[in-house]
């Protein structure tokens, strides 16, 4: 649908799109799952569990109690939440989101309303959030919590995955006990503590709600409507409005009609997995990005720190050439709308409102091997066109009916994507957006 000018928006949708500007410009931000999890890394008893590593507990069935001794262990020295921020910085995020509490129940920050946190319950006499929201603060890198609200292994009024089949917590000796004991007498205090004590949060990113009830939801959101200028995503109940939805583990093949975020993983597990060599190329986390950037959305990239407290190599070097890349390319990324083509042969397009017109950044992921890029159906004065990374690298280019041709020659080529930048005037018509 085409956009509203700003005299038809009412004022509802002006204060949400000042709320969400700069999530929206963003685009790209850090996924961190970090937890107790790290520990067993995969592996229990000696035996791999397949699956996602922070789901262990509840594969392998591992009772509470012994569970709970891995936090006699879990010591991460080596953890620099100034390092992890540069490195995020490096690659062009924008925001960092952080487990806070993943459904295993352990929390990652110094709490108050549960000893089973990282301060009091481990050998680690140091609180990682703060540490992170303070190295957040000085380079300038917003800040989020996940927080598992629903599912908590380790509680007896938590939520399970199997809840809603009414099969029983796997370890019998967890007495039940009803959700709203559980909510109230640790997730919304919880969620207190992580809300007042950070230095005030950018974003709260529930997980799966299931198990919840409304009632419960009710109960956290009053908690989330105290900070109206932080978001939250749309997971807290199902229904839930929410400032934007998170589709996981795979980019949508059109762009939403409401905020959005793609959670993805670089291998196949959020939580550091030792054997999960499944890495996906630079080249395609890169492409991927644009992909979302294409259609409007964001990128929340996972990363799954060690015991020790280290960002696996693996996930470093393809940051840094994550980086390499947006350093040099980063405007065609960062507060773009999406494409206002269907669809490209030869690759993806981002644009932007320019003061004398409009900006469309071709991401050219295939050149052309006869050297011409087309961009069909464009109805437009063209000013200029140009190489992003050398804008004294300029392009010939020619109408062929509504077909603009740009002559590419392939020397200025960068396998992984050239951004070739189209500068029109005001008046901008694309032709040839049918599916
Ligand atoms: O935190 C990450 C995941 O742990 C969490 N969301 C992301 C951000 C997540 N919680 N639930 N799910 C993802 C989906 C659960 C899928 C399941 Fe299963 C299928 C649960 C039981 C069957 C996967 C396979 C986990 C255990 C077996």
């Amino acid at each position: 649908c085409a956009p509203k000018n700003q005299e038809q928006k009412d004022e509802a949708t002006l204060k949400q799109d000042a709320k969400m500007e700069w999530w929206r410009d963003a685009r790209f931000g850090m996924f961190v799952h970090w937890g107790l999890y790290a520990i067993p890394a995969g592996e229990w008893k000696g035996k791999e569990i397949p699956g996602i590593s922070e789901w262990i507990m509840a594969r392998a069935e591992i009772p509470v109690k012994d569970y709970e001794k891995l936090t006699e262990e879990f010591n991460p020295v080596k953890y620099n939440a100034e390092e992890w921020v540069k490195l995020a910085k490096f690659a062009g995020m924008k925001y960092i989101v952080i487990t806070s509490k993943h459904h295993d129940g352990f929390a990652m920050f110094h709490s108050k309303a549960s000893p089973y946190n990282i301060v009091d319950a481990t050998p680690f006499d140091r609180d990682p959030l703060k540490e992170l929201a303070d190295a957040c603060e000085k380079y300038g890198i917003r800040l989020g919590f996940y927080y598992s609200q629903a599912q908590d292994w380790h509680e007896p009024g938590g939520t399970y995955y199997n809840i809603e089949q009414g099969e029983p917590h796997w370890d019998p000796d967890l007495k039940r006990e009803p959700l709203m004991n559980y909510i109230n007498g640790k997730a919304v205090p919880q969620v207190k503590e992580i809300l007042e004590n950070y230095g005030g949060l950018d974003i709260l990113w529930w997980d799966t709600p299931r198990g919840m009830t409304e009632e419960a939801a009710k109960a956290l959101q009053a908690e989330v409507d105290k900070y109206p200028e932080m978001l939250t995503n749309n997971r807290l109940y199902r229904p839930w409005p929410g400032d934007f939805s998170t589709p996981e583990q795979h980019v949508p093949p059109t762009g939403l009609d409401y905020d959005w975020e793609v959670c993805m993983t670089m291998n196949t597990s959020w939580g550091y997995k030792k054997n999960d060599d499944n890495w996906k190329s630079s080249e395609s986390l890169i492409r991927m990005l644009v992909d979302i950037a294409s259609k409007g959305g964001n990128l929340l990239l996972n990363v799954g720190p060690t015991a020790e407290g280290l960002i696996p190599e693996p996930s470093v070097e393809r940051l840094k050439e994550i980086g390499q890349w947006m350093q040099k390319n980063g405007e065609s990324v960062y507060g773009t709308s999406a494409s206002p083509f269907f669809k490209l042969p030869w690759g993806r397009c981002t644009t932007k409102e320019a003061e004398s017109g409009n900006l469309l950044y071709l991401h050219v992921f295939d050149w052309p091997r006869d050297g011409v890029l087309r961009v069909p159906g464009l109805d437009a004065r063209i000013k200029d066109v140009y190489l992003l990374t050398n804008k004294k690298q300029k392009f010939s280019y020619k109408f062929e009916g509504e077909d603009l041709l740009i002559h590419a020659p392939s020397v200025i080529f960068d396998p992984i994507n050239t951004v070739v930048v189209v500068k029109t005037g005001k008046k901008m018509e694309i032709t040839s957006n049918m599916p």
